[in-house]
Parts: structure tokens; C-alpha cells; sequence
């Protein structure tokens, strides 16, 4: 068999156990050499890039924390008016993409801008020392949303941005972890096979800002599954008949296992009442997914 492609070069300065290199790493091996990144500001940019090296073995662009989808739209046009053919993949955190970029996003979707972006979502600001985003989970622990006495964490739940995304009617949207990564391997052949604007939500447990031992990387990228906190799915075109959960656990474990090995969530763990609450917005997402799944796949919608 041929060597695969290895689009990262060792010496990065990442956290040990940061989920963010394995999604790239793999996105990009399916992609292959001939591909260009566009990189929003945030934690990706600023450990692979620390001067004067570099990770990436693909051409790489490094924009601002809001405009990721923005840059890559004008490489697009730009490869399109030279006659020239590239996959081009933009890179963001939650807060470039579900918050700030959100705008640039939007607008790069609706105009039709032929881009993979992928959102690794470690559930914060964690570059600029762990704020909270629209993407940051319920009750969860952030140096702005703290877990005080009277307010326990962070009051609002996780925005479903890849919902928003593919309500605009993307050609493809799809969610992955890098504990399942045939399956995430697959989306992103999916992805890249599909002309248009497609957008891949990837869970990226964070050991700094989670507050977890960095061993435990890829067991939370699997616990978050198997407990449905984050489920596996993709949908074409905004259109609800084609929705699929791509995976569905046998036995559906209590959130409290994903949530244990975090310290972002010691509080939640000490107060039933508390933990009660996650696992109700665990289970209310969960059963309205798995019930379009079951429609969409029996024709009944
Ligand atoms: C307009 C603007 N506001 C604020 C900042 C500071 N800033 C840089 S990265 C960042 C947070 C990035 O969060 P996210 O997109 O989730 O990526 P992560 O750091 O978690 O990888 C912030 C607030 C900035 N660069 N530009
Ligand atoms: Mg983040």
C-alpha cells in the first residue's frame, strides 16, 4: 500500500492530549496534498504556527478570528478567475465560527462558495484563557461563566450550530469525533466529493480548558458520543429526508460518565438537581433526533 499523505510535520506546540491536531491530521488525509487552508485565529493557529516553524504541509492561511469563511470564499474565486483546482478547507474554533464568524460563515454558505469548513469545537475561547461561546455546554464551568453559589456555570445551553448551518441549505453538514474515524474519514469524503459550501462540526475535548487528564482524550471524544451528548449525524440541502444519525449506541450511557472526568463539571457532579438538568437536555436533543432518523428512514416525512 502506498504511504498515506502526512499533512502535519511534528514540533507543534499544542497541549499534550489536544483533540484539535487529530481532526486536522485526519481531514487533511483525506483531502490530500492538493489543499489549501484557511485558519481562523484561535488555539490551531497559534500552536502550529509558532515562529519560525510550521505543522502544515499544505499551503495555509492565517486570517482573523472572525473571517475564516470570508478568506476562504475570496480563495475560491481567486482559484476559479486562474483556472486552478484545489479542495480548500477552512479551520475554526466555536467562537470564530459559532460567534464571531458566525457573519463570514453565513454569508459564505449563502452565496454557494465551493469550501469544506470544519469547526473544531473544544467548547470555549480556550486561546485567550477559557471564556465561554455559544457552543459552550449547560451549567458548564468557563473563567466568565463561573460556578458560584448562586449561578452554577453557564446558564444557557449549547447553540446547535450545525442545525443553523444546515437550515441555510448547505449541500452537506454533517458532525464527527475523532473517536470514530471511519466515520469521520467518511463525512469528509462525503464532504469533498460534493460541490457547494459544507460544514463539519468535530468535537475536540480540550484537557486545559475541560479540566481533564490528557490520556483521556479519545475516550471523552467517545463518551460524548455514547452518552448522546453529541451525536453523530449529517443532512444534504437543509432537506429533513435525507437527516441520518450516523451512529446509534446499543445502550445509551448516563451523561454523567462523559461529564465525571471533566472538573469544568465538579460542581454539577456534586448536586443531583444539577446533573438532573444535563441529562434532560441530553435526552430531550437525543429523542427528537433519533425520532427524524426513524421518519427519515421509513419515508414518513
Ligand atoms: C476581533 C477579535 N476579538 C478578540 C480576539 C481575541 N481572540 C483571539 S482567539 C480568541 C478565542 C478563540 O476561540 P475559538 O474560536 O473557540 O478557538 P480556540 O482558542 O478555542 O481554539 C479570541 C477571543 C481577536 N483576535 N479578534
Ligand atoms: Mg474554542
Amino acid at each position: 500500500m502506498p504511504e498515506e499523505f502526512e499533512p502535519i510535520a511534528p514540533g507543534h506546540s499544542a497541549c499534550a492530549g489536544c483533540g484539535s491536531t487529530q481532526i486536522v491530521r485526519w481531514v487533511l488525509k483525506e483531502a490530500g496534498p492538493n489543499t489549501i487552508v484557511v485558519n481562523a485565529t484561535g488555539c490551531l493557529e497559534v500552536f502550529s504556527t509558532t515562529y519560525p516553524y510550521t505543522m502544515w504541509r499544505v499551503p495555509w492561511l492565517h486570517v482573523a478570528f472572525e473571517n475564516a469563511a470570508a478568506a476562504a470564499s475570496g480563495v475560491e474565486a481567486a482559484l476559479k478567475r486562474m483556472g486552478k483546482k484545489a479542495h480548500i478547507i477552512a479551520f475554526g474554533g466555536d467562537g470564530g465560527t459559532a460567534d464571531i464568524g458566525f457573519q463570514a460563515l453565513s454569508g459564505m454558505v449563502e452565496r454557494g462558495h465551493d469550501v469544506l469548513y470544519v469547526m473544531y469545537d473544544n467548547e470555549a475561547y480556550m486561546n485567550t484563557g477559557i471564556q465561554r461561546s455559544s457552543s459552550t455546554p449547560l451549567l458548564a464551568w468557563t473563567t466568565t461563566s463561573p460556578a458560584g453559589k448562586v449561578i452554577p456555570g453557564k446558564q444557557q445551553p449549547k447553540k446547535p450550530v450545525a442545525w443553523i448551518i444546515a437550515a441555510h441549505g448547505a449541500p452537506y453538514v454533517a458532525t464527527a469525533s475523532i473517536a470514530y474515524l471511519t466515520d469521520l474519514r467518511k463525512k469528509v469524503r462525503t464532504a469533498l466529493s460534493i460541490k457547494g459550501p459544507k460544514f463539519i462540526q468535530a468535537i475536540q475535548p480540550c484537557t486545559t480548558g475541560w479540566r481533564f487528564d490528557p490520556s483521556l482524550t479519545v475516550k471523552l471524544a467517545r463518551l460524548a458520543v455514547e452518552t448522546c451528548y453529541f451525536p453523530l449525524w449529517e443532512m444534504r440541502n437543509g432537506d429533513l429526508r435525507t437527516f441520518r444519525l450516523t451512529y446509534i449506541p446499543k445502550e445509551k450511557k448516563p451523561v454523567e460518565e462523559f461529564l465525571r472526568p471533566q472538573r469544568r463539571f465538579r460542581h454539577v457532579l456534586q448536586n443531583p438537581d444539577l446533573l438532573e438538568r444535563i441529562q434532560k437536555w441530553v435526552d430531550e436533543n437525543w429523542e427528537r433526533m433519533l425520532k427524524l432518523h426513524e421518519a427519515a428512514v421509513n419515508q414518513k416525512l
